[in-house]
């Protein structure tokens, strides 16, 4: 038996070190590697889970073609030639951005992140801008630090107050909660701002419900009473901060009332915060992105950043607003970022707006259709537009391990391999900082091409003459050399050594903004460039409507990333209620119901959930559609900063089945 470690490349905050057992050229088991500093020895079951997928029955080993409404296994050598040709013959006749390239985080590694690269060289095609997760929160980080970057959570120990802002670590980010237990020893008060009463709110010292997509006026009432009572920090202010009298009157404009009552938090207890975030120092915030999907969510995250700038907590040990730890990837500048320059054709459509895009009388329309590392027929919001789409694409390919939703609609369908088959570096800038070397275990099942290769042919082919022709060893090598320059390492140290950027862990302690002023700016000049408010403001959350009166956030279920452990789940997705809103909505004592939205329906399973609040329920993000797919409920709205999907802005009405 011998050992190597291999990382887990889950779209995640923890992005797990992982020992790897093997014994007779199969993988036999998978821990968590006890001497990475993040993973500490332990993974979840979705790190586990990577040995099942690797052996499961259904994973796709071969290249499949729909021939007639079935699948019929082909030679890579007639796939590679079915892409070409298609490739060749929709450019001739409607031009490079009648084919989309549409891609995500289902596989957070270098080496298989290379199709942009291949696109590109192409000449540039038709792919999305914006996100489906976290665009509005980075946008309005970006307005006011002019970057993204977060506290190590080591820095918590330091802190004597901790806000977790819609962040619910407890399910989804498990290796941050041993910092969190850290800092209450430590005297910490650690305090939940969460409309549900997730386990990490119980976990808290306080848990504070807020009214869902109504944190930005609860960030407000906070800033009023801190700045009525002066418990700012003029210094800070005036020597870092820009914008802040504009900020000032527009704050101390609102009515105290009007803010609790919106937020759905007592004045008394909004005193107490503003008190211990202010007073209890050092005081930091930890947002989440479940908070910004939100028409209004955005300026809500501005709101909060807001808190930080007035009471000096930015740049301190112990402080900060943290909401990604973008640091490392920034410096990653290879073949792959500098093809962009080959793109002179290429056009963009917003993400979530996908099905729009695609069926609206765009010239070109969209003829050729590629996926890879996203399960976009279940994941993008308003899914029967995003079916019809999906058919009136004339040819669609999708590279993935299993037949999952989208693969089921596509043409082509090629396999991908595993995390344990590839050498790979893999990061996040969720949370773990660190770049990490991923060493393949075992060779991928006979004949199986991984995407590196598959996109070096497929240039070929096309006869792409600046394409990178060299083995992905040294494609790493390239990709990763600026980086390895700017910290001293050789390419041999990074693959031994995790990397992570020098001085980290508590940002902007320099006191630098990367913003045009080189401040805070709560008032961004950004902002008014985009024509968005210049200062965080109030925009009205959304509520329902008679007969669609009740909230459904689609939250994440601890035991799938996305739609990824889904799989196997056969029966209903289930909804969570509580118990007064189940009566009120006539669905009290019946196990099944429909859930209905102006855009589909469902048939879900019901559970009583106390942990919710009135009026609002959770069916998890992630179910397929033998199953029932949430995303039938959702709308393709966006938030108002960072092109991101609106989600949480969902309203549905519930009844029993027999009606
Ligand atoms: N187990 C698991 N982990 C995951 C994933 C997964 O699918 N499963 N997905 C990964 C991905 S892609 C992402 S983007 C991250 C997302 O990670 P999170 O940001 O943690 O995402 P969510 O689960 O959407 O929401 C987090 C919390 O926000 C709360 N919330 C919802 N609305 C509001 C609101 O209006 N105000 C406040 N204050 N809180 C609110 C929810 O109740 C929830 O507890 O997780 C990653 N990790
Ligand atoms: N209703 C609702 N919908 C949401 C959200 C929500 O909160 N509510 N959250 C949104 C968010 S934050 C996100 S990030 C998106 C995620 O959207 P996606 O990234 O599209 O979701 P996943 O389900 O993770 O799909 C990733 C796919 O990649 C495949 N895959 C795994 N490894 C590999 C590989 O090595 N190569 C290839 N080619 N494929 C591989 C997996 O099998 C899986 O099918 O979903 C969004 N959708
Ligand atoms: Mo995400």
């Amino acid at each position: 038996m011998r050992t190597v470690i291999t990382v887990c490349p889950l779209d995640c905050f923890d992005v797990c070190s992982m020992v790897t057992s093997i014994e007779k050229g199969k993988v036999v088991g998978v821990s968590g590697n006890k001497v990475d500093p993040i993973t500490k020895g332990y993974i979840c079951s979705k790190g586990k889970a990577h040995l099942d997928r690797l052996y499961h029955p259904n994973r796709l080993l071969k290249p499949l073609l729909k021939v007639d409404g079935k699948w019929q296994e082909i030679s890579y050598e007639k796939a590679i030639n079915t892409i070409v040709d298609k490739m060749k013959q929709y450019i001739g006749e409607y031009g490079n951005q009648s084919i989309m390239n549409y891609n995500d985080c289902g596989y957070s590694g270098m080496g298989k992140s290379v199709e942009d690269m291949f696109f590109n060289h192409l000449g540039g095609i038709t792919t999305y801008h914006g996100t489906l997760c976290w665009g509005a929160g980075t946008k309005a980080q970006i307005y006011d630090f002019g970057d993204r970057k977060g506290h190590s959570p080591e820095d918590l120990k330091n802190s004597k107050t901790v806000i977790l802002w819609g962040r619910n670590p407890a399910e989804n980010n498990i290796h941050l909660v041993e910092h969190l237990k850290a800092a209450k020893d430590n005297g910490a008060k650690i305090i939940v701002v969460d409309p549900v009463n997730t386990k990490t709110a119980r976990f808290a010292d306080q848990h504070i419900r807020v009214k869902c997509g109504c944190d930005g006026y609860l960030a407000m009432a906070i800033a009023h009473i801190i700045i009525k009572e002066n418990w700012i920090d003029e210094g800070f202010i005036e020597s870092h901060v820009k914008g802040y009298e504009i900020y000032r009157e527009y704050v101390l404009k609102q009515d105290l009332e009007k803010l609790s009552t919106k937020s759905g938090v007592s004045i008394n207890t909004i005193k107490e915060l503003a008190k211990d975030y202010s007073k209890n120092t050092p005081s930091a915030i930890w947002i989440g992105y479940g908070m910004q999907r939100y028409e209004n969510g955005g300026n809500n995250v501005r709101a909060i950043d807001a808190l930080g700038a007035i009471t000096g907590s930015i740049g301190i040990k112990g402080g900060g607003v943290t909401y990604t730890h973008k640091s490392i990837t920034k410096y990653i500048k290879g073949p792959l970022e500098e093809s962009e320059k080959y793109a002179v054709k290429k056009r963009t459509f917003s993400k979530a707006k996908f099905a729009e895009f695609v069926l609206k009388e765009y010239s070109p329309e969209i003829k050729m259709l590629f996926v890879t590392r996203a399960n976009p027929m279940t994941q993008l919001p308003d899914i029967n537009m995003v079916k019809k789409a999906f058919n009136k694409i004339e040819f669609k390919v999708v590279i993935d391990m299993f037949m999952t939703d989208s693969a089921r609609e596509a043409d082509l369908v090629l396999p991908a391999t595993s995390i344990f088959e590839e050498n790979d570096f893999i990061s996040s800038s969720m949370y773990n900082p660190y770049l990490q070397y991923s060493e393949k275990a075992v060779d991928p099942p006979r004949g199986m091409i991984g995407e590196y290769e598959l996109f070096r042919k497929l240039a070929k082919r096309l006869d792409l003459r600046e394409y990178p022709d060299v083995d992905i060893d040294t494609f790493f090598e390239m990709q990763l050399k600026s980086l390895c320059k700017k910290l001293g390492k050789t390419y041999i140290q990074s693959k031994n050594e995790n990397l992570k950027m020098p001085d980290i862990d508590v940002p902007y302690k320099d006191l630098l903004f990367d913003t045009p002023s080189g401040k805070i700016e709560l008032v961004s000049e950004l902002a008014i460039k985009d024509g968005v408010a210049p200062h965080g403001v109030l925009l009205d959350n959304k509520s329902g409507t008679e007969k669609y009166n009740l909230r459904l956030l689609t939250i994440r279920s601890p035991f799938s990333i996305n739609s990824q452990h889904f799989m196997e789940k056969l029966d209903k997705p289930v909804v969570y209620i509580n118990k007064e809103t189940a009566k009120a909505n006539s669905v009290l004592d019946i196990k099944s119901c429909i859930v209905k939205s102006q855009y589909g329906e469902l048939e879900v399973k019901l559970k009583i959930d106390e942990a919710l609040p009135n009026g609002t329920i959770k069916i998890n993000q992630g179910w397929w559609h033998h199953s029932g797919c949430v995303n039938v409920l959702t709308g393709s709205k966006l938030t108002d900063m960072g092109d991101q999907a609106a989600y949480y802005d969902t309203f549905v009405g519930v009844r029993r089945l027999e009606e």
